[in-house]
């Protein structure tokens, strides 16, 4: 079995102005499609790693039969798939507000405002290229921040990813060029979880 794309619930300018239609377009078909193209092509020697969902694959990453080469590309293009896929998700203009979350999240962090405020100040600070993580620590039931480089999950460190913002420049760059504030800022009125 061969990972595919999956198609959005939304048009590419459903999120507009926060994030412009040409960013979506590409972002989608270009940037995500090579992640599953080279995920793909990464398992082609190993069949028995094909039907596998690509969680289980960044779970059990460091115990894959695999030559480390393959290794560091299961873990970059799976990593970019789940990510991107977890992403598209809940950015859907028909999501509706967790209310179930927002009270954890309310409890963990004092209030709303103040869980934005830090994430945003995650996301602002993480140099290069990555991702800032709202996740869950599996064994204390926490959530915790987590800023991850590249296209690493929250899945190859043990805890269980809710939503992530990404901050490669491929993300905002072309509406928001060097103001990655300015995109963190925005991007909070396209999360329609909390
Ligand atoms: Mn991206």
């Amino acid at each position: 079995m061969r990972y595919e794309l999956p198609k959005l619930n939304y048009d590419y300018d459903a999120l507009e102005p926060y994030i412009d239609a040409k960013t979506m377009e590409i972002h989608h078909t270009k940037h995500h499609q090579t992640y599953v193209d080279k995920l793909n092509a990464a398992l082609e020697k190993y069949p028995d790693l094909q039907g596998r969902p690509v969680e289980e694959l960044l779970t059990d990453l460091p115990n894959l039969k695999v030559e480390e080469a393959d290794r560091t590309a299961i873990k970059n293009h799976g990593g970019g798939h789940f990510n991107h896929s977890l992403f598209w998700k809940y950015l859907d203009p028909a999501n509706k507000k967790d209310d179930l979350l927002v009270k954890e999240i309310t409890s963990t962090f004092n209030s709303i405002d103040e869980f934005k405020k830090q994430f945003s100040d995650a996301a602002t600070k993480l140099f290069g290229s990555g991702w800032t993580w709202l996740a869950r620590d599996a064994k204390t039931s926490k959530l915790i921040i987590q800023n991850l480089p590249n296209q690493d999950s929250p899945l190859m460190t043990g805890l269980q990813p809710i939503f992530g913002l990404d901050v490669w420049e491929h993300a905002y760059y072309l509406k928001y060029q060097n103001k990655r504030p300015d995109y963190v800022q925005a991007w909070w009125n396209v999360l329609k979880f909390i």
